[in-house]
């Protein structure tokens, strides 16, 4: 069964002058919906047909790995966001403390990861062995290739910002880290295997 772009988990209106309807509509509608369709398309009449999601990521190189790796990355990214401010709770809070030594001190690297990865790419909180860490990885590459559990993610490439913040992609991780990211999602990441949230087939 092909792939299908998943819907968004919540309005595309929602989020104010946070994320724009017309962000979503060129986003979630245009670009992720691109890379589903060159994931089908390479796949047809392949061994990767009827496939998990994960599991073409984890044999593709090249064209079909970075579509698919997209297609995956994508819908996880739309699940780490709520239009209702969250706060940070319980075992999440506990071991961000732990491991950053504040919430505050957690955005803040968060952040710098994030706005000092250079050019396209995606920012991600994961946890690695028992560890949890900031990092990132470029352009289409994920920690459904790395072994590494994904807890949360940003966008940074410019498509996902560009119309609501130009090219100010601080603004961009700020206004979202404090305002439009679901916490409970990423809480309950420890628990599941993550890579599993948004896979498919
Ligand atoms: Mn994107």
């Amino acid at each position: 069964m092909a792939f299908e772009l998943p819907p968004l988990p919540y309005a595309k209106t929602t989020f104010g002058d946070l994320i724009s309807e017309e962000t979503f509509n060129y986003h979630h509608g245009k670009h992720h919906n691109a890379y589903v369709g060159k994931t089908n398309d390479a796949i047809k009449g392949t061994d990767h047909e009827g496939k998990k999601l994960s599991d073409i990521i984890a044999a593709a190189d090249g064209g079909l790995f970075n579509n698919a790796a997209q297609v995956w990355n994508h819908s996880f990214y739309w699940l780490c966001l709520s239009p209702e401010k969250k706060e940070i709770t319980g075992e999440l809070k506990d071991r961000l403390e732990k491991s950053f030594g504040s919430i505050d001190a957690f955005k803040a690297k968060f952040k710098d990861e994030a706005v000092g990865h250079f050019a396209s790419g995606w920012a991600w909180l994961v946890l690695d062995g028992g560890d949890l860490k900031i990092t990132s990885y470029h352009d289409a590459d994920t920690p459904v290739a790395h072994g590494v559990k994904p807890l949360f993610t940003l966008d940074v490439w410019e498509h996902a910002y560009y119309l609501d913040y130009q090219n100010a992609r601080p603004d961009y991780v700020s206004a979202l880290l404090d305002n439009a990211i679901d916490w409970d999602f990423v809480a309950l990441n420890l628990d599941g295997d993550g890579v599993s949230r948004a896979d498919q087939g």
